[in-house]
């Protein structure tokens, strides 16, 4: 081994110094500053190029690989998160990231993009394929950032500033792009450059109430009804949607983040049968990178009485509003991973797979209202199901808090008639992740008996925790030795369930 000849190597950030012996290796990190020992033949530019992560950098790799431990030991029920394939990692992972590519395919305001072009036009024909859509009909933008520059590339684009929009409240179920705000502030950027109102469910089922939208809607003439949600667990009805925006001459924009893998697979009802536009995260039913998408209706729109055809004009004010309106260059690496993952979605396994997350999920709720717990709306038509606490006396904080500490990671979601967002009544489960991993619906029976001790285990703290505040909750649930020993057991029998399911993806890192 040759001996180190340490020298000192300024680092790009300007203040940190790295320590360089001849052999190349890295000695790690020290007091959480980066401290790597790296190879000292004088090439300052070049050493780190040609190292693993593991090599180059031990610190960062080393939180991410506990990350991954978590991931693997954890039940993930977060229902937008999921486990995108090794195929769709290599893409993010690969030279697509090195690139400029400002501009459409054709039309660029960099050199050298001529297989940038050659892929983002693949990725538009495999998201049009995805979902059996026809180029004469529909355009496709696959450079959204995620799905909130989606939406607010789309609002910019069609209807301007301070155009009205109608989406559905945040606590009832909606987005925050879709124009949340409380009675004290505008929250969402939605509500702050466009005016807002929003939309809710009945109070009692849990369902949206289309009536009272379409007398809302006759008040507010809204230019835009977004139909789209993030804790709605029923299929939206895009006809009733359509036949009150056609009343009010509004534009309908369908956000099927959430589902966007189970209409793919046409498990789940289809927005494009009677939306204008269609915006999409990549990442969650889809299982791909982070990304988003815009799809948007080319031809005729509407005919007047007197036979004059009014054509859509949404491609140009789209594109325009994504690029160069709101974004710079486009996250290439990522359009390349949708691409994988949209024809991912277009195989015959894929649409196994999302029947498989909904009959998941519905297994888990008929379970869980089996075992006497209550589930908004009375089940579920998608990959999601909201169980509401408050009939135990519990709420979502206590239940989520709990429940991670015994490797069961979900979220607190408000219910149908919580006053507060601060204080939700409920969780919201997702089957997508884990269905990922292949568990199948006697797997999943297995999730809900954890589920139902962790949650027994919330009702025990909650009645003998000193006061009634979060807070004294949770000291009690971080403090008391004898309930540390419950959960400790109970995180063990779920971490050696689940490291029997491998983590899609991930053979590598
Ligand atoms: N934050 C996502 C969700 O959890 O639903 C939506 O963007």
């Amino acid at each position: 081994m040759d001996s180190p000849v340490e020298k000192k190597a300024k680092m790009n950030n300007g203040d940190a110094m790295a320590t360089v012996p001849a052999n190349g290796t890295i000695n790690g990190a020290v007091n959480g500053t980066t401290k790597a020992v790296i190879n000292a033949n004088g090439d300052g530019s070049r050493w780190f190029g040609h190292q693993s992560l593991q090599e180059n950098d031990p610190e960062m790799y080393a939180i991410i690989l506990k990350e991954k431990e978590r991931q693997r030991k954890g039940l993930e029920l977060i229902a937008s998160e999921n486990f995108p394939s090794r195929a769709v990692l290599e893409a993010l992972g690969s030279c697509l990231q090195n690139k400029y590519c400002e501009g459409y395919p054709g039309n660029r305001y960099y050199g050298g993009t001529q297989f940038f072009d050659e892929m983002e036009r693949l990725t538009q024909k495999r998201a049009l394929a995805a979902f059996g859509l026809k180029e004469e009909e529909w355009g496709v933008n696959v450079q959204p950032y995620s799905g909130s520059p989606a939406n607010f590339a789309v609002y910019t684009g069609v209807i301007g500033p301070h155009g009205r929009i109608m989406g559905l409240d945040l606590p009832d179920g909606g987005h925050l792009t879709h124009g949340f705000m409380t009675p004290k502030k505008k929250i969402s950027a939605t509500s702050v450059f466009f005016e807002s109102m929003p939309y809710r469910v009945n109070q009692e089922t849990g369902l949206i109430d289309y009536d009272a939208l379409a007398v809302n809607a006759r008040l507010f003439r809204p230019q835009m009804i977004i139909a789209g949600m993030s804790c709605y667990p029923r299929n939206l009805d895009y006809k009733r949607f359509k036949e009150i925006a056609a009343e009010n001459d509004a534009y309908l924009m369908a956000d099927m983040a959430h589902v966007s893998g189970l209409v793919a697979a046409g498990v789940v009802a289809n927005p494009f049968e009677y939306c204008d536009i269609v915006t999409s995260t990549t990442h969650k039913t889809l299982r791909g990178p982070r990304s988003g998408i815009i799809f948007y209706r080319k031809g005729v729109r509407k005919v007047l009485k007197n036979g004059t055809e009014v054509m859509y004009d949404l491609e140009k004010p789209i594109n325009e509003a994504v690029f160069p309106g709101l974004q710079g260059g486009p996250h290439m690496h990522a359009v390349g991973g949708v691409g994988v993952a949209l024809l991912q979605a277009s195989q015959p396994e894929f649409k196994q797979y999302a029947r498989d997350v909904v009959a998941n999920a519905q297994a888990m709720a008929a379970e869980l209202m089996k075992r006497g717990y209550t589930i908004c709306s009375g089940g579920t038509d998608t990959h999601l199901l909201l169980l509401d606490l408050r009939p135990l006396g519990l709420d979502g904080a206590r239940g989520e808090f709990v429940l991670e500490r015994v490797g069961i990671v979900l979220n607190k979601n408000t219910c149908p008639g919580d006053k507060s967002a601060l204080k939700p009544g409920g969780l919201r489960i997702g089957t997508p992740a884990l269905t990922s991993r292949n568990f199948k619906v006697d797997d999943f029976m297995r999730v809900v008996d954890f589920m139902d001790r962790g949650l027994k285990l919330t009702a025990e703290a909650n009645k003998n925790c000193s006061g009634t505040l979060l807070r004294d909750f949770k000291t009690y649930v971080t403090t008391n030795s004898d309930f540390q020993s419950k959960l400790a057991a109970l995180e063990t029998e779920v971490e050696s369930f689940a490291e029997s399911f491998p983590l899609p993806g991930h053979e590598v890192l």
